[in-house]
């Protein structure tokens, strides 16, 4: 089989079970009563049986269609398989939303292709949003072509932050205060991947989180740079692909002010005596 055909297989296959994948998630949405979910690291990391459930049929159909493949989810792990490719997957990013029945998660896919991401994949039941990027082919949402924002500098748009638990104490708020005194706006909402995907349409200038993991990222990456934006490198081989890291996106005007503003906040905590985050989780 050629390698284009490999490829369209697989695009095919995505488009079809991300949609399934997200219409079993809104039938938990549906029912939150009735929802059982488990804390990770603490109440605001958490798991329930609708990403168990979605990410099992994820698996599943790749399991069927393309068992050499290997696998990764953030509720299984990693599966290494022999046929090059991986597949990346976040079967609701933005959980915490999910339960308490906020609108702001979506499910996300990135099939990586000896390394490199090649297919990037997110939707959004609540609005209906399928966003998609192809390496080499440019970036849709919904079908239509779509492009960052090609104007606004950082003292206009806004700019996504993300926190979680495994970050130093402190770097958010210096983030943020220095983000602000360059004349800039942040905006969080519960889901990374969302975020991410918000810059690629150009409703956000770009994105910051100090460490992220791949399943809550590689998708919307590769979705940013096909839509012409500026994403930092980031790890998408094993074993570091298990590490995650800091994630920063920008649309192209914005990336050397955004970089700026973390350098800055990163010799002040340097110089409060705060570790750089690298942690696993
Ligand atoms: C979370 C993201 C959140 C991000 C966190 C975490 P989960 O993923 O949605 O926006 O800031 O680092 O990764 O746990 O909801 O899949």
């Amino acid at each position: 089989m050629s390698a284009d055909a490999e490829l369209s297989a697989r695009l095919e296959m995505v488009r079809a079970v991300i949609m399934e994948a997200g219409a079993l998630a809104v039938s938990y949405f549906a029912d939150l009563h009735a929802l059982e979910v488990e804390e990770k690291i603490n109440g605001q990391d958490v798991v329930s049986v609708a990403d168990k459930a979605v990410e099992d049929l994820i698996l599943a159909e790749v399991r069927r269609r393309f068992p050499e493949d290997g696998f990764l989810g953030e509720e299984t792990g990693l599966t290494e398989g022999g046929s090059g490719y991986l597949w990346v997957v976040d079967p609701i990013d933005g959980t915490s939303c999910f339960v308490h029945g906020r609108h702001d998660w979506c499910v996300s896919i990135a099939l990586v292709k000896h390394g490199e991401p090649v297919v990037g994949i997110i939707f959004a039941p609540v609005t209906d949003e399928l966003f998609l990027g192809v390496k080499g082919q440019g970036a849709s949402l919904n079908g239509v072509a779509i492009n960052v924002d090609g104007r606004s500098g950082l003292h206009q748009g806004l700019l996504g932050v993300g926190a979680n638990f495994r970050i130093p104490k402190g770097s958010i708020p210096r983030f943020i205060d220095n983000l602000m005194e360059a004349g800039g706006m942040f905006i969080r909402s519960g889901s990374g991947a969302l975020m991410l995907v918000e810059v690629a349409c150009g409703r956000m200038i770009g994105y910051y989180e100090p460490h992220i993991n791949a399943w809550d990222c590689l998708a919307a990456l590769l979705i940013i740079r096909e839509a012409g934006g500026w994403t930092a490198d980031f790890p998408s081989k094993a074993p570091e692909i298990m590490d995650g890291a800091e994630v920063i996106a920008a649309a192209p005007q914005v990336r050397a002010a955004l970089l700026e503003v973390i350098a800055k906040t990163k010799a002040d905590l340097a110089s409060d005596g705060v570790p750089p985050s690298n942690e696993r989780g």
